[in-house]
């Protein structure tokens, strides 16, 4: 099937077919194996082929090569009759070439069945296909609602299949940690299960009274590190601070303003007045937190939120107040030096920090990436000062929100993002000029899940949104009723897969 999601930068049809069959073998020098390898995994289940190594020249085998002219990530695909030729200058050419050819592949190469009875017939063509941008991804929040391990594996599976390359992990929030912590057992002991589900109408704060809980071990965090990075995902993992820290203050109420009240892990949605305080001890726990994390996790970026952080208990907190007056900042420059402590931490251990656009608020450290959500004001501001930032303006990036009338859909977080706005999104915005366009390093879907309290919710809010998404991302969006009808054909793909994915219709 040609109609590709993302869409190829060039894509031309030409007469003929290949036929993937038990004669197919595989001609991969050793920096290419693990693309074939990826290849196997990919197709093995639905075609029971085994694909073996074969040597170069072999009648119409599939043939890895390098080519270093080519840009990063950028790969060339022909399909002819004789065989099929795979050029890129590494590995992650070599596996988008690999995503690319499963989708021409028929629709049913997605099930994880064998199928019998199929032509694994692929139309001859000749691809030539590079991304805009190097940051292409789905935040997941896995604290308002926690999600099994086995759904984070698929959910890479899914985004790698779309040639995102970010899984951004929201690991922390107010009602849950979600990370196993050595030398703070409590965050998971107790700042991992709460009293009662979030299902509810939010407006009513209505509950289903369930008890929710759970944590991933670091090891379960190391082998989904692991898997992601051989389909080329890179995992970004995120602590939420100063603020969204009721899970944490709850399990050890001295790092809280309060220290005397013992709260539980919050259950209800909204933003939480209870925010880290700012002693040393407090700062000594942040790092050794993140300490704990960078062992998990080798992406160079780590997220340490910065979002709304309500300043009412510091503004309040004698403590709070003398190291203001000791530094001479107000409340917003206070989280402006305690997002810095963090910033030179993470660079000294040769790590970079990225956080959401409130931390330009009181003054953004030197060499920290910006996430611009409330607006593209921030990421404006930010790319103009020469920092790094990763649009995900809410308004159309927020899957989150609804996809659809209200009225006929489940209960989802205030707002609108249909389909159509989300393929419409251009993250460059136009008032920068060529420099600080060069800071945008992309975009990401956003899923917080107040009100996912299933993996299949996550699916149904998540698709077919981030298939737009993914081709703003690869930057190759043209009009919408050609993304719509290629996407119809895509569906199938999906289908073979039982993704819960939510139907187009009319208004689609
Ligand atoms: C704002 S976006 C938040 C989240 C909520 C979301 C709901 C951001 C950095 N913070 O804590 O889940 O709105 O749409």
């Amino acid at each position: 099937m040609t109609d590709l999601v993302p869409q190829p930068v060039t894509i031309s049809t030409q007469p003929g077919s290949w036929t993937l069959s038990d004669a197919t073998g595989i001609v991969a020098d050793a920096a290419a194996e693990p693309a074939a390898q990826l290849l196997r995994e990919l197709v093995g289940p639905a075609t029971g082929l085994a694909l073996p190594t074969v040597t170069g020249g072999s009648a119409g085998a599939i043939t890895f090569r390098a080519e270093p002219t080519l840009a990063d990530e950028e790969y060339h695909l022909q399909v002819r009759p004789d065989g099929v030729q795979i050029a890129a200058a590494d590995i992650r050419g070599h596996r988008h070439a690999v995503q690319t050819l499963q989708q021409l592949l028929p629709a049913e190469v997605f099930s994880s069945d064998q199928v019998d009875g199929v032509k694994w017939e692929v139309p001859c063509v000749e691809i030539q296909d590079k991304p805009r941008f190097a940051w292409r991804g789905a935040m997941l929040d896995v604290g308002r609602h926690f999600f099994p391990t086995e759904f984070l594996h698929r959910f890479v599976d899914l985004l790698a299949m779309h040639r995102l390359n970010k899984l951004h992990l929201h690991l922390t929030d107010d009602q849950g940690w979600r990370i196993e912590i050595e030398k703070y057992p409590r965050l998971t002991e107790v700042g991992a299960w709460r009293t009662e589900s979030m299902a509810g109408h939010y407006k009513e704060q209505r509950f289903d009274g369930q008890p929710h809980g759970g944590f991933y071990t670091k090891a379960e965090l190391r082998g989904l590190v692991e898997y992601a990075a051989a389909r080329g995902i890179d995992i970004v993992p995120e602590i939420d601070l100063p603020g969204h820290m009721r899970a944490a203050i709850a399990a050890y109420p001295e790092l809280g303003n309060h220290p005397e009240k013992t709260l539980p892990v919050a259950t209800t949605w909204g933003v939480h007045p209870e925010v880290l305080n700012v002693e040393d001890s407090t700062i000594e726990f942040c790092k050794d937190v993140l300490t704990e994390l960078m062992e998990v996790f080798p992406s160079p970026l780590i997220h340490i939120g910065g979002d709304e952080c309500p300043k009412d208990e510091w503004n309040s907190s004698p403590a709070a107040q003398a190291k203001m007056a000791e530094l001479g900042v107000d409340a917003d420059g206070l989280q402006s030096w305690f997002i810095g402590q963090l910033s030179s931490f993470l660079t000294e251990k040769g790590r970079r920090l990225i956080g959401w656009d409130e931390i330009l608020e009181g003054g953004l450290a030197s060499g920290a990436t910006v996430m611009s959500w409330r607006s593209e004001e921030g990421g404006i501001e930010a790319a103009s000062a020469g920092h790094d930032v990763v649009m995900c303006p809410h308004l159309w990036t927020y899957f989150d929100y609804y996809q659809a009338d209200p009225e006929s859909e489940p209960v989802a977080i205030g707002r609108l993002t249909p389909l159509r706005t989300v393929y419409e999104y251009e993250p460059v915005p136009a008032e920068l000029g060529p420099e600080a366009a060069a800071h945008v390093l992309g975009t990401q879907g956003q899923l917080w899940t107040e009100y996912m309290p299933t993996s299949e919710h996550v699916e149904y809010m998540a698709f077919p949104r981030l298939c737009a998404l993914a081709e703003v991302a690869w930057g190759t969006t043209g009009e919408y009723d050609d993304f719509r009808a290629r996407l119809v054909a895509h569906l199938t793909r999906l289908d073979q897969q039982d993704v819960h994915y939510r139907r187009l219709d009319a208004n689609t």
